[in-house]
């Protein structure tokens, strides 16, 4: 399925600097910041600069220089926020299923508390 890239997307915004954000790392091609309502100690968005709506639209149309720098800026992320001790959580929700909130990719890097289970039992 081909996917359209809505521009007007809060991340969009962020990264033309329309909206404000507490950025933790940016690199040429990503950018990680914290998510306004922030369900662990520590809870970090990933984003890649590109107009990609969700994680599968990513992997198979970026290029690899922008797979590469995103996937090390997660690293980068779960590094300087010290949660290679303790552990941590990754998270891409992607449409309807995944109740996916905001369509430009982010990954959720999760931790700081022991998190629980991955999915609650719903329905
Ligand atoms: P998701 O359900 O995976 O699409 O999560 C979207 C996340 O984005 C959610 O945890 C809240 C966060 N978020 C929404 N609007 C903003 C914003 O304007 N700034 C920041 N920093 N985070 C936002």
């Amino acid at each position: 399925m081909p996917y359209t890239y809505d521009d007007q997307n809060i991340f969009a915004k962020i990264l033309r600097g329309e909206i404000p954000n507490a950025t933790v790392l940016e690199t040429e091609h990503s950018l990680a910041f914290r998510d306004i309502q922030p369900q662990a100690p520590v809870h970090v968005l990933v984003i890649p600069k590109g107009p990609y709506v969700c994680y599968d639209h990513f992997a198979s149309e970026a290029s690899d220089a922008e797979i590469v720098d995103f996937n090390r800026t997660i690293s980068e992320v779960v590094k300087s926020e010290g949660l290679q001790e303790g552990g941590y959580r990754i998270i891409s929700n992607a449409g309807e299923a995944g109740v996916q909130e905001v369509p430009h990719l982010h990954i959720h890097v999760l931790g700081g508390r022991v998190l629980g289970r991955m999915l609650q039992r719903a329905g």
